[in-house]
């Protein structure tokens, strides 16, 4: 098996490029933000608790994003390979996931960090406003503290992943299809 985790700030292109990251090399994507708006799209008490943290563009507790995704890693059979997104997102996240996979025989094998302008990610995010209605991206306030949370909490996982020999940034401007094109180039060297 060969695990990646896609790495970047809010509206870096994580999720769309997963989708389609996933389906080319047959990896099982598994996204911790799509997991927590399935919960309160569902509206279970986890999903109620979790929507406000959400909405404000707050991380959820660590432990409740650990626990989702130990329980979706084990339920899922004969997969080739796991491609995490939007997850880890803390430190502690990381730690916890080189845990649970060397626990069960594996281990992340590359990190792809896409690189974009901060004006770039403000724009694609309104944009998606439009469409998906989602609260986190209407508020130029929320997206701004999203990418203040991404550069206190979350970068530092770069640093983390760099000592350990598996960071590669790429390039995440231009259309969707050339950032494809270079993320699928640097896959396939690992594959
Ligand atoms: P996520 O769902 O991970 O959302 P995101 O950071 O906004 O990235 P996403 O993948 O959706 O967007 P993308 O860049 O693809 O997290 C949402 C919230 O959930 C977090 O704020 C947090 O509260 C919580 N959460 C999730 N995981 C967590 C964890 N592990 N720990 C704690 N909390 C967690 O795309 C953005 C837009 O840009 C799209 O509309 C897309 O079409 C467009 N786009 C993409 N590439 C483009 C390109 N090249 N050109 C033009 N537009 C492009």
């Amino acid at each position: 098996m060969v695990n990646f985790l896609i790495f970047g700030p809010p509206g870096s292109g994580k999720g769309t490029q997963s989708i389609k990251l996933a389906e080319k090399f047959n990896l099982t994507h598994l996204s911790t933000g799509d997991m927590l708006r399935a919960e309160i799209a569902a509206g279970t008490e986890l999903g109620e608790k979790m929507s406000s943290i959400m909405s404000k563009g707050q991380l959820v507790p660590d432990e409740v994003v650990i626990e989702m995704i130990a329980a979706k890693v084990d339920s899922i059979k004969g997969s080739t390979g796991f491609l995490f997104d939007g997850f880890p997102r803390t430190v502690a996240q990381t730690e916890e996931l080189e845990a649970m996979l060397n626990d069960r025989g594996m281990k992340i094998d590359r990190m792809l960090v896409l690189e974009v302008d901060h004006d770039e990610l403000v724009r694609r995010l309104i944009t998606r406003a439009e469409i998906s209605g989602r609260p986190d991206d209407k508020d130029p306030a929320v997206i701004e503290n999203r990418i203040d949370v991404y550069k206190e909490k979350t970068e530092p996982i770069i640093e983390y992943c760099r000592k350990r020999g598996i960071y590669q940034p790429v390039d995440g401007m231009g259309t969707i299809e050339d950032i494809f094109r270079r993320l699928a180039g640097y896959m396939k060297k690992k594959l």
